[in-house]
């Protein structure tokens, strides 16, 4: 029997608008059978109060939480990026809740007892209801106040940026991020920590060792929470502020750009831009940014309006699954600058007119063009960093200027460190991520926006009729000074897991018995290895991230398994060699590229392993 025991003396407190709302409190029909009192019973101890934040009704009643006992669930380990799974998988009896609880378990009393928490996500299926189900455990253990985005909307940037100014002590993020969504697709969640950044292995191995042994969860006995409308709902000493996704995170992109700057640009006529927000997240913070602030016109946005299952789409920002944005900006009248971002709003794809920019390239651009065009790097960059499977672009300008460099493993979470000691300003991943140090996210806002700047600035002395500076101009200069490291990556998704497993076993049987020298085709092994990381703040250290080739002329081939997939394996090859020669800077990728990646697929055996033929993506 599940015990029950009072918490706090508890005061009513709910929007004017949403007053009449309430239903008693249910979790989910599947998940827990909680014994409320009946709605009619709270709305009696109900009396009015009012409040400057739209928070207008109060009472006193006491808050009754609810233990609930529990059995551990399997399979619940996070990966690069939190806790990825089909919904049903979550939407089955406690999935989520134990992950909730195991989660608090984790954490020190003091990070949430009383504290303050962010909650929000990508608008899709099943966030709702995951909201309602996450307010009512953190009530249950005793966190004082949370803070939630409209409807349950905020981009995983906006979450950080939150977390940040309002100094909370964590947030959560719902969202799988680019894995679709809707009934049949994904679901997913992530717990960043004070700094705003993802938490670190060491508390994610801690939550997985607790969803291991649970056995109850603790539930506060409150009703759904009304997320339409802004305003402060209170139990007690547990309160409920809904705020709007958008101002938080506005605000900071007006700290860090020159918004004058960038209007310029977005409203010459011969300038034409077009953000594709994919029906994810960054349909809510298009129209209010790039819009109403910027000047850019409406029918610039295109599939604006977030959707629940991201209107049918994958919403990944690439070449494949970004097709709409692709051809209007291949076409001959197409505009001048395209991006858009992926399902939480984190990922940036950046185009010219016919042209894309590899995010390899586009955060070394960023990074050698920030202190003259971002008003935040005025002081210039303090440090520069990449994913390991990045390309080595950023290296170069690293170089160039005398900035420290680091290579982490890929996920975000291993910037966050490096940031919070002052080390790093500017990084990125090749898998479309772009950041800086004003959150502890990437941010695909953040990318458009740095892009714009350095067109903006380019271009701000040009008259009507003079040539405007093109995003291909900027990217061919930068190749003409800095040389170019030609990349790709291959996917192949939802692979059998053994033959993926064993394909990487293989491999690094192949790294262990390698010697320096060897040759593989054309080239020459420098060294292979198995990439492991030591925290240059904190000493952790990671291993298994990634099997690499480093050949002598720079060229390197990287496997990796995928660690934010929800279904069977997603094989990642990583191709990636430097042209200093100019003349050679015109060729495709996938030609200049061919030598490798063929000898990477022979090295691999990876047909023999997954039976595949061909690659479900090539970015
Ligand atoms: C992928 C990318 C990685 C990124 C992660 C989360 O991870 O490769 O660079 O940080 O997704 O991005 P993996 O393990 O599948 O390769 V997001 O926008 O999905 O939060
Ligand atoms: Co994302």
């Amino acid at each position: 029997m599940a015990s029950t025991y009072a918490r706090f003396d508890t005061v009513f407190l709910f929007s004017r608008f949403s007053g009449a709302k309430y239903s008693p409190s249910s979790l989910l029909s599947s998940g827990f059978q909680l014994r409320t009192k009946p709605a009619s019973s709270r709305l009696q101890s109900i009396v009015a109060l009012s409040s400057s934040s739209g928070a207008v009704v109060a009472g006193t009643d006491s808050i009754e939480v609810k233990s609930l006992p529990t059995k551990p669930i399997e399979g619940q380990k996070t990966g690069t990026s939190g806790l990825r799974k089909k919904v049903k998988v979550f939407m089955e009896e406690n999935y989520l809740a134990n992950w909730i609880q195991a989660l608090f378990n984790s954490l020190p009393l003091e990070d949430y007892k009383n504290a303050t928490l962010v909650l929000g996500g990508d608008g899709r299926y099943f966030n709702k209801e995951a909201s309602q189900i996450i307010i009512k455990i953190a009530a249950g253990n005793g966190v004082g106040t949370i803070l939630v985005g409209k409807e349950g909307i905020l981009s995983t940037p906006a979450v950080s940026a939150v977390i940040r100014k309002r100094k909370a002590n964590g947030g959560f993020i719902m969202s799988a991020s680019h894995n679709p969504g809707g009934p049949e697709y994904d679901w997913g969640i992530k717990f960043n920590y004070s700094s705003g950044q993802p938490a670190p292995e060491s508390i994610t191995d801690k939550i997985y060792g607790n969803t291991l042994s649970i056995s109850e969860i603790k539930v506060a006995e409150i009703p759904d929470i009304d997320l339409s409308q802004v305003g402060v709902t209170k139990y007690g000493s547990f309160s409920v502020e809904v705020i709007d996704p958008v101002s938080d995170y506005l605000e900071l992109m007006e700290d860090v750009f020159d918004f004058d700057l960038i209007r310029g640009l977005l409203s010459r006529p011969d300038f034409g831009f077009m953000f594709d927000a994919m029906h994810a997240v960054t349909g809510a913070y298009a129209k209010p940014i790039f819009v109403d602030n910027l000047g850019a016109k409406p029918d610039s946005i295109s599939n604006g309006v977030p959707l629940e299952d991201f209107g049918h789409g994958h919403p990944d920002p690439n070449l494949t699954y970004a097709k709409d944005l692709v051809d209007v900006m291949y076409r001959d009248d197409g505009p001048d600058f395209g991006a858009a971002s992926d399902g939480d709003g984190d990922r940036n794809m950046v185009l010219g007119n016919k042209f894309f920019v590899t995010p390899s390239d586009s955060v070394a651009i960023i990074a050698a063009n920030a202190q003259e065009a971002i008003p935040y790097f005025r002081a210039g960059p303090k440090g520069l960093a990449r994913s390991m499977p990045t390309s080595g672009a950023l290296d170069r300008v690293a170089e160039k200027l005398k900035l420290p460099f680091f290579e982490v493993p890929t996920g975000w979470k291993f910037f966050g460190n490096l940031m919070d000691a002052g080390k790093l300003s500017i990084c990125g991943e090749e898998s479309f991520g772009t950041g800086s140090d004003h959150i502890r996210e990437k941010d695909g806002i953040w990318a458009v926006l740095a892009w714009l700047s350095i067109l903006a600035h380019r271009n701000k002395d040009k008259k009507a009729g003079d040539k405007l500076v093109s995003v291909a101009d900027v990217v061919k200069e930068y190749w003409a000074t800095y040389g170019r490291n030609f990349f790709s990556r291959y996917d192949y998704e939802e692979c059998e897991s053994e033959g993926a497993n064993k394909m990487i076993e293989n491999l690094r049987d192949i790294v262990s018995k390698s010697k320096a020298g060897e040759s593989y085709g054309n080239y020459v092994l420098q060294f292979a290895d198995d990439f492991s990381y030591t925290d240059p703040v904190d000493g952790s250290v990671v291993s298994k991230q990634g099997v690499r080739f480093v050949f002598t002329d720079g060229s390197r081939i990287i496997f990796r398994l995928s660690g934010t997939g929800s279904a069977g394996a997603t094989v990642r090859i990583y191709i990636e060699q430097f042209e200093p020669d100019v003349s050679k800077h015109d060729v495709d990728a996938q030609i200049a590229l061919k030598p490798l990646i063929d000898l990477a697929l022979s090295v691999s055996k990876l047909k023999d392993f997954t039976g595949r033929e061909k690659p479900t993506v090539i970015t």
